[in-house]
């Protein structure tokens, strides 16, 4: 098969799997995105997540993730939902209404891989999603599926920016994305401006200790901003602020992937109808019955509770 015909081979496959981008770039080292990582990390812009400041040369050379590896697939899964939360519970982010997209995603990714793996036997793989140490953004904007906004999120400018990252590194040849997408940021600043916390401290430039995200998500129980309080609105669960207002968040369609929809727990109440009042009550094995395969058990219930109470929410 000609590195074209694989080409459309893959990019088809991963359209019939759900995935809404592809594109595929040489195993290269990347200093310059280890050297922005170097400046985010000696100011302090990562707070508690050490993992950041580690693995700092397997960052900059993939090629250590696996023995031969050649290229890289950069895959986009689309995940804005069909309905929002309604307005009267505590907000969740729209990626973590359903399951733990680190476990469906991998294993979609691994089918890709298999698929290929028919025409190639030899082939060896690795896959990831948000699960190693690697610039996911960056590899995607080098694959060609879109560009950096002054928000920091990867934009596609036919899907908008509820889309995820899936990498698979492999030790084949593939067909390599040469066109790039010109930045689509131009004079706005509208997220640098809607962000209540000030994170996006310049154009592409995050402090994540500002960040209700990180906040919710990643710092330890009990972290604060000790010289700036942190406003967070009625999130209790990451943030859409910046992505919400972006213009390019109306491109894209609902998402297909049903993993990412509302689930079902008691009372006929999905994962998305849970009150404040009911999150500030909940025992533990009632959480882990219902959200252990939700991603907002990464968080564990007592920094939900933290910040069910931090939050500013309509009582
Ligand atoms: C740490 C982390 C966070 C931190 C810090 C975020 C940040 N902006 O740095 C916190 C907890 C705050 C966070 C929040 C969120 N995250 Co997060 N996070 C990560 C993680 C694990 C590492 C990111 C990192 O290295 N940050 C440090 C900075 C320096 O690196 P970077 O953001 O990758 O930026 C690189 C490139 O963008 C490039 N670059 C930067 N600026 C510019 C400018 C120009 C002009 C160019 C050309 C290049 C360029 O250089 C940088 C590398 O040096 C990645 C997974 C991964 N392995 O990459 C997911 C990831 C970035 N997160 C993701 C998501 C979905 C989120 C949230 C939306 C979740 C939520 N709803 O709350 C929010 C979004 C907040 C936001 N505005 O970014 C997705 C992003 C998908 C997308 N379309 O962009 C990722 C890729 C996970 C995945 N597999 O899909 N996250
Ligand atoms: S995710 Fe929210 S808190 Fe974080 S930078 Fe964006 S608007 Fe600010
Ligand atoms: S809101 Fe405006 S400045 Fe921010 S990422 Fe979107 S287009 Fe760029």
């Amino acid at each position: 098969m000609s590195p074209d015909e694989l080409h459309i081979y893959i990019n088809d496959f991963a359209n019939r799997l759900g995935f809404v981008g592809y594109g595929a770039v040489a195993v290269e080292k990347m200093p310059s995105e280890r050297a922005r990582l170097e400046c985010f990390v000696s100011k302090s812009y990562h707070g508690s997540m050490r993992y950041l400041a580690a693995n700092m040369n397997i960052r900059e050379e993939p090629s250590l993730l696996m023995d031969g590896a050649k290229s890289i697939m950069v895959l986009l899964i689309p995940y804005k939902p069909p309905l929002r939360q309604q307005k009267h519970f505590p907000k969740i982010s729209s990626y973590a209404y359903g399951l733990d997209y680190h476990f469906f995603v991998k294993s979609r990714l691994r089918t890709l891989a298999e698929k290929i793996k028919e025409l190639y036997p030899q082939m060896n793989y690795r896959v990831f999603t948000d699960s190693a140490p690697i610039f996911e953004r960056a590899l995607a904007v080098k694959a060609g599926l879109g560009f950096i906004g002054k928000n920091t999120f990867l934009i596609s400018k036919t899907q908008g920016l509820s889309t995820l990252i899936g990498i698979i590194i492999t030790d084949i040849q593939l067909k390599y994305s040469i066109e790039k997408v010109s930045n689509g940021c131009g004079k706005c600043t509208r997220c640098i401006e809607a962000c209540p916390n000030g994170a996006l401290i310049a154009p592409f430039e995050m402090d994540a200790r500002r960040c209700i995200s990180y906040n919710t998500i990643e710092s330890p129980l009990g972290e604060r901003l000790s010289s700036s309080p942190l406003i967070r609105e009625d999130n209790i669960f990451g943030c859409e602020i910046c992505m919400d207002i972006c213009p390019w968040s109306s491109k894209g369609e609902p998402t297909n992937w049903q993993e990412f929809l509302p689930f079902a727990i008691q009372q006929g109440r999905s994962s998305v109808e849970v009150s404040a009042a009911e999150w500030l009550s909940m025992e533990e094995e009632e959480f882990r019955t219902h959200f252990s395969k939700s991603p907002l058990f990464r968080a564990g219930l007592s920094k939900i509770k933290e910040s069910v109470t931090c939050a500013n929410l309509k009582k």
